[in-house]
């Protein structure tokens, strides 16, 4: 049977888009302000963790927060990300290892500029890292400057910073949803993820995230968020 497409590679994403209707329910307002406040009790109560229990955490939890975060709008549609998570021990320790080799350049080598060092003394962060061999998963997101097309060129990616920063919040806060803790993470530099996890030159590490339940004792530094009329301001001023 002749079939001309039979070998022709499969588009790694779909070319066109043809539009669809969008029919969300319209909420009631008075409802959608309780299911907001509801929301934003949920994620305030939410804090970066670096003191992990050991516990066993099943991979469908990881393989949710992945899909809540696949679903983030992005340049040109181009999902410019990849969720790279391990269980291995091996792997967790060569991570580690090499995340407390740079730290100790920043902190202890004098690498970390002084400002930014005294930025970080209320936290009380150190080049140790031993959350990192702790924790039962890691997950590391890389971002996709360019992609690989299956007729072997290369698609350049829109807005790559802003598209896996947006999924990257969504996969915070999912994890946050199922009763799970992690810490954006950025040993600096990240180079050595690209080495370990066998990345192609066309992603770079972006966020590493540890994931697990907080340890029982775990503690976390006694912050405060910015009052909303910091964060928000309406122009031209609006009487509350
Ligand atoms: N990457 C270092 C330093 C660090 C930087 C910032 I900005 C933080 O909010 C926390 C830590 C480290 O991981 O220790």
């Amino acid at each position: 049977m002749s079939n001309q497409t039979a070998d022709r590679a499969e588009p790694l994403r779909a070319h066109t888009h043809p539009f669809v209707p969008y029919l969300p329910p319209r909420l009631d307002q008075a409802e959608g302000i309780r299911r907001g406040r509801q929301f934003h009790d949920l994620v305030d109560a939410r804090r970066s963790v670096r003191f992990f229990a050991p516990d066993p955490v099943p991979r469908e939890m990881i393989e949710l927060a992945v899909a809540t975060a696949n679903t983030a709008p992005s340049g040109a549609h181009h999902q410019p990300w990849k969720f790279v998570a391990t269980s291995d021990p091996e792997i967790k320790h060569r991570i580690r290892e090499a995340a407390e080799r740079e730290e100790r350049l920043n902190y202890e080598g004098g690498r970390l500029p002084e400002p930014w060092r005294d930025a970080l003394a209320p936290l009380e962060t150190t080049s140790n890292k031993s959350y990192l061999d702790i924790v039962p998963w890691i997950v590391v997101v890389f971002a996709e400057k360019s992609t690989p097309l299956p007729d072997g060129s290369l698609r350049k990616n829109y807005y790559v910073n802003e598209s896996v920063g947006i999924a990257c919040g969504l996969f915070i806060t999912a994890l946050h949803t199922m009763g799970l803790s992690t810490l954006t993470h950025t040993p600096n530099p990240m180079g050595f993820l690209t080495d370990i996890l066998d990345r192609p030159g066309t992603e770079r590490p972006y966020i590493l995230f540890p994931i697990g339940y907080p340890a029982a004792d775990c503690e976390v530094p006694d912050l405060r968020r910015k009052p909303l009329d910091e964060a928000l301001e309406f122009f031209p001023p609006v009487p509350d």
